[in-house]
């Protein structure tokens, strides 16, 4: 047990001192699905905890090839040369197949990976325990932690991975292309309704073009109410190519930041993730332990195929499982006798 505190001792110490390496490794302990990994990234966590929160925290999507990458090397160069330290993060579900987009994508950021008040990190393998997103936020408290004042989560927005992004984040940007099938494609997903800014990239390369999908944007805006009372989403341009436009981006991120903080949002927003996030854990704790059910593993298939035929509706499907898995009641019947 000494051993395993001074492990806890020697890790925290490393990142609040900088150490990048120690971070990278303390962020692989908590992805790892090893419990006694896990178990010792939760300790390290709640050394660190009173020194986490304090980061800008900007969610970043876009469809593959928006120029997201090309732009957090832009922004994230703007940013360092200000004097911030900056933490990349990557929130991609399809990360098993591509094999993690920030990773695939470090030639596009070659100048911030290397510079020393950067941290770029990729995405957590699909199927990590608790998910991917779940892993990004504890990686976020890490580098917080850290002393990066400046985090952004990149997605490509597999799935409802926006989402979980905004749902991470203070600040949500969504990259857009100027062709109008980018803006069909996000409104379809209901990305837009998600975003505090929305950035039209590659402006250097159709001018024209940009500025009507701005303008169609911002009509679009003011049909929608907008998610927060505080602030109305912003509509910009770039070029992460020639660097046009990204310190508007960074003051209006900061401007939105500020938005929220004054008026109390950004605390009951932060508030409202985190409750989420632990509704998150116990989800996925209880799905894990459901499937990890020996009873269960015996009887799901034959009721899946049941379901399959038609021969069982699901609902009746579910209610049989969900009522045949009484996980650890036993021993909680035992505790309760005792107690
Ligand atoms: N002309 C131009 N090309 C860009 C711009 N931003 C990105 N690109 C190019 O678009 C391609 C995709 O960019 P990338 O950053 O990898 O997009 P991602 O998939 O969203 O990360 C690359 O060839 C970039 O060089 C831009 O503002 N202008
Ligand atoms: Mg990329």
């Amino acid at each position: 047990m000494a051993a395993a505190g001074d492990e806890r001792t020697r890790l925290a110490a490393g990142i609040v001192a900088g150490d990048r390496r120690l971070l990278a490794k303390t962020i692989t302990l908590a992805e790892s699905t090893r419990s006694d990994h896990q178990a010792l990234a939760g300790v390290v966590m709640a050394e660190l905890l009173p020194r986490t929160g304090k980061a800008l925290r900007v969610g970043l999507t876009g469809t593959p090839g928006v120029g997201k990458s090309t732009l957090i090397e832009a922004l994230g160069m703007h940013l360092v040369a200000q004097g911030h330290r900056v933490a990349v993060l990557a929130v991609d579900p399809s990360s098993s197949v591509s094999g993690g987009s920030v990773l695939g994508d470090k030639t596009r950021m070659e100048a911030l990976a290397r510079h020393p008040a950067a941290f770029i990190r990729p995405s957590p393998s699909a199927g990590a325990l608790g998910g991917v997103a779940a892993h990004t936020r504890e990686a976020m408290l890490f580098v917080e932690a850290a002393g990066y004042d400046v985090v952004i989560v990149e997605t490509v927005g597999v799935g409802q991975s926006e989402t979980d992004v905004a749902n991470l984040t203070d600040v949500f940007v969504l990259l857009q292309l100027p062709q109008a099938g980018d803006d069909l494609q996000a409104m379809k997903k209901g990305v837009v309704e998600l975003a505090d800014i929305i950035v039209y990239n590659k402006a250097d390369l159709d001018a024209d073009a940009a500025r009507r999908a701005m303008m169609q944007m911002k009509a679009v805006l003011s049909l929608l109410r907008p998610a927060s009372p505080h602030w109305q989403p912003v509509v910009l341009r770039t070029s992460a190519a020639t660097g046009e436009g990204i310190d508007v981006l960074w003051t209006t991120i900061v401007a939105c930041r500020d938005a929220l903080a004054a008026s109390g949002e950004l605390a009951a927003k932060r508030q409202r993730q985190a409750l989420a996030w632990t509704w998150h854990l116990i989800d996925s704790g209880l799905r894990e332990r459901f499937r990890a059910d020996a009873r269960i593993a015996a009887i799901l298939p034959g009721i899946l195929a049941r379901v399959g035929a038609g021969a069982l509706t699901p609902t009746a499907a579910a209610a049989r499982l969900l009522h045949d898995h009484a996980p650890d009641s036993g021993a909680l019947n035992d505790s309760q006798a005792k107690g």
